[in-house]
């Protein structure tokens, strides 16, 4: 079991001690990662070089071919004892590294071209497949869940999600008895400004084991607020893991890989000492820069503890008896 940490009764998160997953990388592993000496580091102002922002597309997208799906129904399994995380939050305070390093980045994004679109299926799988996103997403069982979400930064949203539980997806692809893990890879071109900054190692991936992917829980989502997913949260399919932080939650999937090794995500390839493999949240285990015991809500701003497993312990805590000398909770 984690070690447990003592905490001040009247001890509040501080905000500013609170930075993105990001700005405050080791110096010597992001020397190493840039390949580069320190001079041009120096010119660089590490990894909170602004990025420059294309201009958002100009001409409107299309209509969304599966636009006639949503609103889905909602699955009364999984609604919320908080208010809902207001839509104009949750669409313009984001997190998208491929679109740069700071929150505001929902512009930047609609430059993102989300159709045509097609998801890979690969690794062991019965056959390696390729298929249209729309075809994808018609021939899964699509429902709204009401989930919260919980960034290792320390700030929570509550949101009405649609999508299909990612079990569905997994039957789906027929991966081969010797599949251990599920791997998934978000696209990577030049469209986006974040691709520059090479020090990242892109593209972005994240991994799931076969227990946790077809735990119920786990959830692709193709729309958000009873509307096609906004790209700016991940279109045109993410994953959510609600009982994990938020950057296990994958956005614009272009491929799925089942493996028998442990995939590297993207955040444990940049600095694993902060960012593991399991990554669920826990209040009592600290960030090395920060605490989790609390969260601050987006919307309102209100600051609330924290929950083990965001609130999910019902659902998930099986999953990890018997791994307790993993890093289960960074
Ligand atoms: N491809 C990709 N997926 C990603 C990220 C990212 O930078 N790139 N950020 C992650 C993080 S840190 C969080 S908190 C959530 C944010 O989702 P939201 O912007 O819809 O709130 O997306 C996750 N998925
Ligand atoms: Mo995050």
């Amino acid at each position: 079991m984690p070690m447990l940490i003592k905490r001040n009764p009247g001890w509040r998160l501080p905000e500013s001690q609170t930075t993105p997953e990001a700005v405050y990388l080791d110096r010597r592993r992001l020397l190493q990662a840039m390949g580069f000496g320190a001079g041009l580091l120096a010119t660089t102002g590490l990894a909170t070089t602004a990025v420059m922002r294309p201009h958002p597309a100009l001409a409107a997208d299309a209509p969304d071919p599966t636009a006639d799906l949503y609103p889905a129904k909602q699955n009364p399994r999984y609604t919320l004892d908080r208010a809902l995380t207001p839509e104009k939050d949750v669409t313009t305070y984001n997190n998208f590294y491929e679109f740069g390093s700071d929150k505001d980045i929902w512009e930047a994004a609609q430059a993102l071209q989300i159709r045509p679109w097609t998801v890979k299926f690969e690794g062991m799988v019965e056959q390696e497949r390729e298929v249209d996103i729309d075809t994808l997403i018609r021939a899964m069982p699509l429902e709204e869940r009401l989930y919260r979400h919980r960034c290792v930064e320390a700030w929570s949203m509550a949101v009405p999600w649609t999508g299909f539980p990612l079990k569905a997806l997994i039957d789906y692809a027929k991966p081969t008895g010797s599949a251990k893990y599920v791997r998934m890879e978000t696209f990577q071109n030049d469209t986006a400004p974040g691709f520059a900054q090479t020090f990242y190692p892109w593209p972005y991936v994240e991994g799931l084991t076969m227990a946790e992917a077809t735990n119920e829980l786990a959830f692709m989502v193709t729309g958000l607020y009873g509307k096609p997913v906004a790209k700016q949260d991940g279109a045109p399919l993410r994953l959510v893991t609600p009982w994990k932080y938020g950057f296990k939650s994958i956005k614009s999937i272009i491929r799925i890989s089942f493996t028998d090794e442990r995939p590297v995500s993207f955040w444990e390839q940049l600095q694993s000492s902060e960012y593991g493999f399991w990554a669920n949240v826990n209040p009592q285990v600290p960030h090395p820069r920060w605490s989790q015991a609390m969260e601050r809500v987006l919307g309102t701003g209100d600051r609330v503890p924290t929950l083990l497993y965001n609130g999910y312990g019902e659902y998930v805590a099986d999953l990890y008896k018997g791994l307790e000398s993993e890093r289960l909770y960074t």
